[in-house]
């Protein structure tokens, strides 16, 4: 029997010696990398994580002790310890359990993660209502370096340093964030990876240079004068002690003995702590190591699209050619959004600002304001970190920041912490902002075109792909839908984005490309006034104050007759973990569209008589 298969729970894990816990240690790894090639996963961040969740849960109790993984992204060896071995072979996949940390799903997980940067606060109040209760269990906080360029993780720090509570933080640091961290944080870190060296050369100097004959004494002049260059770059640059954090560091975070070893240490600790790891993202695969970001996201069974970042990656290297005020902006997100040719070509107009979507927004604001065309680039639900800045910064001050809003709507195996279902409703509310949506490709690239000489805040929302199946036809332009297919049995479909248009395709009905979400075609919405006519609204968001509601909005106080059905989220909570699936969940199939407007029209037909 595999170790694997022995270890069922963290009191399994403890009954295993340390070599026993490094043979574990390579069969969760190998069981990682075969459920991840089929299900798709975040592969090198779990295999850079093994080796000191395995030292956690030998050292620490879950559920008692408080395991809070930030983003989460990294808790697959946690989950498999923490009784989820089974369940992992349906990770992330319909059914199955969640690629995140999530309460839901296990006791030990202390909390439900997926957006980056909140393990630090989120620790702190676990350890204040502990200190509060009388009570008296471990609080870790385990965050990558990329997550700690994320504003909030200052703000708790600064916070952490002056409560004095007692907690930890693991600091798992591969250099990496999804591409290559960056900031100043990351060069600070660099410096501090430093002393590991400097423990290993303390360890070189203990065990003989001095011993060595004739060539001693002259050595140990050099190496003292490099021991004490690099205790100047360790020792001068604790910046966490100076917050008031104790700091442990740099060890290797794949050597279980030492981490154990460690961690038994500053588990007696009375203060809060930061002990840092250096780990190695892919960590046991040679190909994730040598390349960690193409193995960051391992995408399962793909479904076959075109991809919307790949029509982004192509058209702002053009209109950055065009037009030399063009810049563009992406929060650690450079590759997902489309930006790598931009940032290849443009360094210097291409800023990936780390996990800081507050900040790469207001930037957005300050660079627009001094007559630059910013485009910042970004995911749905990371653009929800942004809302204050967007309304405040860029809304209120009409400043013409372009917002290329990726992976919106339902996302599929990331599940609930990703769904992209609010962004239309939370800038429907906002005044100054021009929503768009395209209906494939092609469009998209007509907006971008339009988006070079439109002078307010302009947001287009688009999902990850597009089948390429909705025909051009008319040309964009600001205001005004497309009729896509008419059909005589009064019933109109106005859709938001490809992936509506494509669900009603094959439906008997006049089909309308809602591409601007906002502001309405209110010519075409006139045109629908007559009594017995249905209008149906699709959107790929969540119903409250989105789409639907704005049109119904606008029938009403325009008082045009017609019967409405607004179809989208109703649960903004989705947790299904495939699109068709969330799509299914709302009723946003052809089945109950074609459901929905048979009854309409028999119903209809009958009070007609
Ligand atoms: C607010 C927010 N923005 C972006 C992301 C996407 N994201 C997920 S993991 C990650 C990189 C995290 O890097 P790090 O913390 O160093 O962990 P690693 O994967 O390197 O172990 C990013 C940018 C996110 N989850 N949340």
């Amino acid at each position: 029997m595999s170790y694997l298969e022995k270890v069922n729970s963290p009191a399994d894990l403890k009954k295993l010696s340390m070599k026993e816990l490094e043979i574990y240690a390579q069969e969760v790894r190998a069981y990682i990398i075969d459920v991840v090639n089929k299900n798709g996963g975040h592969l090198s961040s779990n295999l850079g994580s093994v080796d000191f969740t395995i030292a956690l849960h030998y050292v620490f109790d879950c559920p008692n002790d408080k395991i809070i993984f930030d983003v989460g992204h990294q808790s697959y060896a946690h989950k498999i310890i923490t009784g989820r071995r089974d369940a992992f072979e349906k990770l992330r996949t319909d059914g199955g359990i969640t690629g995140f940390e999530n309460m839901r799903e296990s006791d030990c997980d202390a909390f439900s993660t997926g957006h980056s940067s909140t393990s630090l606060s989120v620790g702190l109040g676990y350890a204040r209502a502990r200190d509060l209760a009388g009570e008296n269990y471990n609080v870790i906080s385990v965050i990558g370096d990329g997550a700690l360029t994320g504003g909030m993780s200052y703000e708790a720090l600064n916070n952490i340093g002056e409560s004095g509570t007692r907690m930890i933080i693991i600091l798992n640091d591969n250099n990496m964030s999804i591409s290559k961290n960056v900031g100043a944080m990351s060069t600070y870190l660099g410096k501090l990876r430093l002393s590991k060296r400097y423990r290993s050369l303390k360890t070189v100097f203990k065990s003989g240079i001095d011993g060595i004959p004739l060539i001693g004494p002259a050595l140990v002049k050099i190496t003292e004068r490099a021991k004490s260059w690099v205790k100047r770059q360790v020792i001068t640059n604790k910046m966490f002690e100076q917050l008031g954090i104790k700091y442990y560091g740099a060890f290797d975070g794949h050597n279980i003995r030492e981490t154990v070893r460690i961690l038994t240490q500053v588990k007696s600790g009375k203060q809060p702590v930061v002990l840092h790891l250096i780990t190695n993202k892919g960590n046991g695969m040679y190909e994730a190591e040598k390349d960690p970001e193409k193995y960051h996201g391992v995408e399962g069974k793909a479904e076959q699209m075109q991809k919307y970042s790949s029509v982004v990656s192509e058209k702002i290297v053009e209109l950055a050619d065009r037009d030399d005020k063009v810049v563009a902006v992406t929060a650690a997100m450079l590759s997902g959004t489309g930006l790598t040719a931009m940032h290849e070509k443009y360094p210097g107009r291409c800023y990936d600002v780390g996990i800081a979507e507050q900040h790469a927004a207001a930037m957005c604001a300050g660079l627009a304001a001094a007559g630059m065309k910013p485009y910042f680039a970004v995911y749905s639900s990371f653009l929800q970190r942004a809302y204050d800045q967007v309304l405040h910064d860029v809304c209120l001050n009409k400043l013409p920041v372009r917002f290329l809003i990726d992976r919106a709507g339902a996302i599929g195996s990331d599940g609930l912490t990703h769904q992209g279902l609010f962004d239309i409703s939370y800038l429907l509310q906002m005044p100054n902002m021009t929503i768009l949506s395209p209906k494939n490709g092609n469009e998209l690239k007509e907006m971008l075109d339009f988006s070079l000489t439109f002078d307010s805040p302009l947001a287009i929302r688009y999902p990850k792909g597009y089948h390429d199946i909705i025909p051009n036809g008319k040309k964009f332009s600001l205001g005004k839908w497309e009729t896509i297919k008419e059909s005589k049995n009064r019933a109109t479909v106005l859709a938001v984005g490809n992936r509506m248009l494509e669900l009603a395709r094959n439906i008997d009905c006049t089909l309308v490309n809602a591409c601007t979400v906002s502001p309405l075609d209110v010519g075409m919405l006139s045109g629908l006034n007559r009594k017995g006519n249905l209008v149906i609204t699709l959107e790929d968001g969540i119903i409250s104050g989105g789409f639907g509601e704005s049109v119904l909005r606008h029938l009403r106080s325009a008082g045009i007759a017609c019967d409405l059905v607004n179809l989208g989220f109703a649960d903004p909570y989705c947790d299904k973990l495939s699109v068709a699936s969330a799509f299914a969940s709302e009723g946003l199939t052809e089945e109950n569209l074609r459901k929905i407007i048979n009854s309409y029209v028999a119903y209809g037909k009958k009070t007609l008589e």
